[in-house]
């Protein structure tokens, strides 16, 4: 009964608002797939971007990017919805063909070559996938005493070593605005930490 109420509800509620989809087509999938993205994690692809109404190619890093593939980070809208929707639970090697409604993509206002209200099309080819910087195990690594949340000392040991890997010289007063920044947007009830839940946890808007 409780099962059946939760699913009339959950049908009401899709009902009011009805949710664009991404259609995904997987055209090529690797034997050995060791690791799925999920969200958080970073992603290097190519990708290839048509019109739906005519055919013409709008973007390919084949052609565009001096032929790199470029990386982001899935569910995070560093990218449109339809990536960050399209692009879960790929393997390392497996291509996809996305169909991306205009609302998934770029909506009413288009964008450079693409017109308003264009439905687009994608073909992905998933090239690597590293451990973002909000996946588990970078919390894990970031939370040195143990205790499955963040202070501001932790985080900037973290953004220090991180800058430092990159060969960045260390700024202590740029670290520390970075911090303040990073605190203000994630420590939603301001108690001074960054818990596990706040950290991982993606906001959708509808
Ligand atoms: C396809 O449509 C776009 C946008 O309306 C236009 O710029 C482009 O020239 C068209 N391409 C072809 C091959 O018709
Ligand atoms: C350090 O960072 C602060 C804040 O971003 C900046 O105003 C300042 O110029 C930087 N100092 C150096 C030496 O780069
Ligand atoms: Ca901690
Ligand atoms: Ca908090």
């Amino acid at each position: 009964m409780l099962v059946l109420v939760a699913l009339l509800f959950a049908c009401a509620s899709g009902a009011l608002i009805p949710e664009p989809e991404v259609q995904i087509q997987v055209l090529e999938k690797p034997f050995i797939c060791r690791r799925k993205s999920k969200n958080g994690d970073l992603l290097l692809v190519h990708a290839e971007g048509f019109l739906e109404k005519n055919g013409s190619r709008f973007h390919s890093t084949y052609k565009d990017n001096n032929g790199q593939p470029v990386w982001f980070t899935l569910g995070m809208k560093e990218v449109i919805k339809g990536w960050d929707k399209g692009l879960q639970d790929m393997c390392v090697g497996e291509k996809r063909k996305l169909i991306v409604p205009s609302a998934l993509g770029y909506g009413k206002e288009g964008k450079g070559k693409i017109p308003p209200e264009s439905t687009l099309i994608f073909q992905i080819d998933l090239m690597e996938i590293r451990n973002g910087p909000r996946s588990h195990e970078s919390f894990q690594e970031m939370d040195l005493n143990d205790d499955w949340k963040l202070s501001k000392e932790e985080v900037k040991a973290y953004l220090k070593n991180e800058f430092s890997k990159h060969g960045t010289d260390v700024n202590e007063t740029h670290h520390e605005v970075l911090v303040e920044s990073i605190f203000e947007k994630e420590d939603e009830d301001s108690d001074g930490f960054i818990s596990a839940r706040e950290f991982t946890y993606v906001h959708d808007e509808l």
